[in-house]
């Protein structure tokens, strides 16, 4: 029987936009989402989204600075993986404004880009459509 896991994904943020990459995943395959991935024993959460925004994109976040914003529950019933994810969000700078985005992992992503918050690209991972529809909003406690 699978158990619940823990996932971690990050609005990496620069002036409106957010970071976002087109999954290759058997979950949310061709759809925008966050880097992030899952918690691994023993770390904190910014920890793991720190790492994962490394992996994933080469990008240094300024880890003194990130903030939680939520939590959702996340059920994916579709086979052939049927999952079921806690996903804490948090929000995050990156330490040099300068820096580039890479695609460090291109298995899993098609490439990372920033999109502004009120123009975002579509498909948009399921779960995070889902968070735009319920209004949620990264910037809001700015
Ligand atoms: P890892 O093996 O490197 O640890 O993990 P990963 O392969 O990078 O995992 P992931 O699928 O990117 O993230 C884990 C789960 O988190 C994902 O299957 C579902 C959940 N999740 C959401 N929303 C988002 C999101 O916007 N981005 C990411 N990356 N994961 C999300 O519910
Ligand atoms: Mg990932």
């Amino acid at each position: 029987m699978e158990t619940p896991r823990v996932g971690v994904g990050v609005f990496v943020v620069k002036e409106r936009s957010v970071l976002l990459g087109r999954r290759r995943s058997s979950i949310g395959n061709s759809t925008f989402a966050l880097p992030g991935g899952h918690l691994e024993f023993g770390e904190s959460f910014e920890e793991c989204g720190a790492r994962e925004v490394k992996e994933e994109t080469g990008l240094e976040l300024e880890k003194e600075k990130m903030e939680l914003l939520t939590v959702t529950n996340n059920v994916f019933r579709d086979p052939p993986e049927p999952r079921h994810y806690v996903v804490v969000f948090l929000r995050s700078a990156v330490a040099d404004p300068n820096q580039s985005p890479e695609n460090t992992e291109p298995e899993k992503c098609d490439g990372w880009d920033w999109y502004r918050w009120d123009d975002l690209p579509s498909p948009l991972f399921p779960p995070l459509q889902e968070m735009v529809n319920n209004g949620f909003d990264p910037f809001s406690s700015e």
